[in-house]
């Protein structure tokens, strides 16, 4: 028999305050807003059920002939996929053949609001990348580099189960730093920051309150319009 996890002790039944600020600069450009989007969290978990019924999650193949582990799906007027002939923005999902889900306009606004908390103003996503992470599942260090435009900057959005994310240089030689995101967590990454190798360790097992053993990550994106 598997042994169970430990029940969640929310902080307030131990009789603990939190006293970590809830805005942190990581390094030039990458801002965390501690808990920005928890007073919307249940409205964000139910448009997710809502977007990926349309358009359901789904592993993708990486052009080396791996499989992520991660599921996605997308929203707005560009998705992200990736398959034997590479990674790319498209206005279609493959799966279902038609345009991907809109972008809730309750989303667009959370992230530029978020962008302008970080120092971001005028952020205007046209692409936002749905993941799932189960128990074990993991993201290998990489750089976001398929959107043509890097003078904006990328909003994400964590629900549900707590992740350690890695956070490392413009190389990817540069030992990353960890740092733990959880349930309302955001994260803006700008300016010097946009081009940061960056990851998440495998997802450790656990029940959230609001998603069971599932972890969700939103990441908004302006994906350059292809001339
Ligand atoms: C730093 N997602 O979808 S979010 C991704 O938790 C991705 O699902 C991770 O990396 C996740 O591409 C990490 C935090 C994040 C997102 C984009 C970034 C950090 C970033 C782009 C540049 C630098
Ligand atoms: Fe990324």
């Amino acid at each position: 028999m598997r042994p169970s996890p430990p029940p969640l002790l929310p902080q307030m039944e131990l009789g603990l305050t939190d006293t970590r600020p809830s805005r942190v600069t990581l390094s030039p450009g990458a801002v965390l807003l501690r808990g920005f989007a928890l007073p919307e969290s249940t409205e964000l978990l139910d448009a997710i059920l809502r977007l990926t019924a349309l358009s359901p999650f789904r592993t993708m193949q990486t052009p080396g002939g791996g499989r992520m582990s991660v599921a996605m799906s997308n929203c707005g007027r560009l998705g992200w996929v990736t398959d034997r002939s590479g990674y790319r923005y498209t206005p279609t999902d493959p799966m279902t053949l038609v345009a991907w889900p809109d972008m809730p306009p309750a989303w667009h606004a959370l992230a530029a609001r978020a962008a302008k908390a970080a120092g971001f103003d005028n952020f205007s996503p046209n692409a936002c990348l749905i993941n799932r992470y189960e128990p074990h599942t993991r993201m290998a260090l990489h750089q976001d580099k398929d959107e043509g435009d890097f003078s904006q900057p990328i909003v994400s959005v964590s629900l549900g189960l707590p992740i350690v994310f890695l956070w490392g240089g413009l190389k990817r030689s540069t030992a990353p730093h960890s740092i733990l995101l959880e349930h309302g967590d955001v994260l803006v990454w700008g300016g010097k920051a946009r081009l940061h190798y960056h990851g998440v360790k495998p997802l450790a097992d656990g029940i959230h309150p609001l998603t069971g053993r599932t972890r969700f990550n939103l990441t908004f994106r302006f994906v350059a319009p292809r001339s």
